[in-house]
Parts: C-alpha cells; sequence; structure tokens
C-alpha cells in the first residue's frame, strides 16, 4: 500500500528542501517505497482535520492503511524498520545507527534551530546582537564535536545509514549561515548525502509543487 505524506502547499523556502517533508521523501526514496503527497495549507494544517493527523498542526504526516504517525524522526524509523536499506542487519549496528537519529534530533537540531529562531524572530530585540554569538559559539561546540567524530570518513558509522539521512537534513538547515563551511568535512558529508540519487529524486519531487514541473 502506498503512504500518503503531507507537505507545505505553499513553503516559505521556495522549494529548498528545508522543510522536514523533504527528509520523509528522502527516507522512502532510497528504499525505493513510491508514495502520495498530501498538499496542505498554513490554515489547513490547524483545521481539526489535520490535528487528527498531528495534534501539533504541522507537517510531516504520514499515513498508510490504518497507520498515522507524526513526527519526522518516528515516520522515518519506521520507514527504516519496514524496508531494507535504511538501517544495518546487524542488531548493535541497528542501535547505533537509530542512535545517530536521535543524536541527530535531540543533540544537532536544536542549536541549529536556536540559531534560525534568532535569525528569523528575534533580530528586532535590543539583546539580539548580544546573544547571536552565544547562540553561534554553542552551535560551534555542537558541529566540532561532530566533526571531529566523522573525522575523514563518509558516514557517522560504517554505511550510508537513518542516522546519516537524519544528521545531513538537520545539517543542510544551516547551509544559509555559512557555518558549514568552517567544518570542510561536514560541508563534504552534507554535499555526499546531497549527491544520493534518492537525495535528488526527493528534491526533484518537493521543488516541483512550487515550479510545476512534473518529475
Ligand atoms: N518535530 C517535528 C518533526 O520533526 O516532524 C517538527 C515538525 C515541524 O516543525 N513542521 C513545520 C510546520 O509544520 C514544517 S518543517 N510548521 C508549521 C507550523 O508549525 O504551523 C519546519 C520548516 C519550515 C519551513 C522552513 N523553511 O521554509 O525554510 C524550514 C523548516
Amino acid at each position: 500500500m502506498k503512504p500518503t505524506i503531507t507537505a507545505f502547499e505553499q513553503s516559505p523556502d521556495r522549494g529548498k528542501g528545508l522543510a522536514r517533508d523533504m527528509r520523509v521523501r528522502w527516507a522512502l526514496e532510497e528504499v525505493g517505497q513510491p508514495y502520495e503527497v498530501r498538499l496542505v495549507s498554513f490554515s489547513a494544517l490547524k483545521d481539526s482535520a489535520h490535528r487528527a493527523l498531528n495534534p501539533f498542526g504541522q507537517i510531516p504526516t504520514y499515513e498508510e492503511g490504518d497507520l498515522t504517525l507524526f513526527e519526522s524522526g518516528s515516520i522515518i524509523l519506521h520507514i527504516a524498520e519496514n524496508h531494507a536499506g535504511l538501517l544495518p542487519n546487524d542488531a548493535n549496528g541497528r542501535a547505533r545507527a537509530i542512535t545517530w537519529m536521535f543524536a541527530a534530533l535531540s543533540t544537532v537540531e536544536p542549536p541549529i534551530l536556536d540559531l534560525s529562531t534568532i535569525r528569523l524572530l528575534e533580530r528586532d530585540k535590543s539583546w539580539y546582537e548580544e546573544r547571536l554569538p552565544m547562540v553561534q559559539d554553542r552551535l560551534r561546540t555542537r558541529l566540532g564535536e561532530l566533526s571531529a567524530h566523522l573525522d575523514e570518513t563518509d558516514w557517522l558509522d560504517g554505511a550510508f545509514s537513518a542516522g546519516d539521512l537524519m544528521m545531513v537534513a538537520v545539517l543542510l538547515r544551516l547551509r544559509a549561515s555559512g557555518l558549514l563551511d568552517e567544518y570542510p568535512n561536514l560541508a563534504a558529508y552534507v554535499a555526499r548525502g546531497e549527491a544520493r540519487p534518492a537525495y535528488k529524486r526527493a528534491f526533484a519531487a518537493q521543488l516541483a509543487v512550487f515550479t510545476g514541473k512534473v518529475v
């Protein structure tokens, strides 16, 4: 059965692939699972029909038969556990790949979101200039730690996994800030993710929503 995911009808990034449906599309492409997309307007996100899928009124959601999921991490874990290609076969390797998914979402993404929030929403605050360097430095600490772990390897723990998919998706949000380029091995890691055929198909599909180009 083809799952259906939700995505923005009008994304603020106009197809740069930064909204979180992109990571779900990428996971589905990696495992070769075709999917449908239902586009949702900002106002419809807050309707009771959408809140029945996601109580927080957000995208992405995932529907497959009588299963409904929200939270990109949970959706990608579900995809990875039910198809070959995103988790290693051995139990310890799987557990480590899942650990990297959590690390991406709960250790690396929060300081990246802090930077986005201050830049987008708090620029007019009296404390902006004082707080910005603190937020950037906290993020640099995390990026430095991740960079040291990755070192000269291609992926976080052996072969590409759902942990890398999530980490690359999280790091992509940083590109516009220029901070990623301070860590050449992280910039190369993100580029490696973007070069995967499955990433390219997912990116083209989300972009087509905004350009009207059929993929
Ligand atoms: N923890 C949830 C998950 O991982 O699924 C977070 C989901 C989430 O933040 N969804 C956002 C949303 O629906 C879209 S992805 N927001 C609408 C709302 O809350 O009312 C965040 C996002 C949006 C837009 C850009 N952009 O344009 O650059 C980047 C990221």
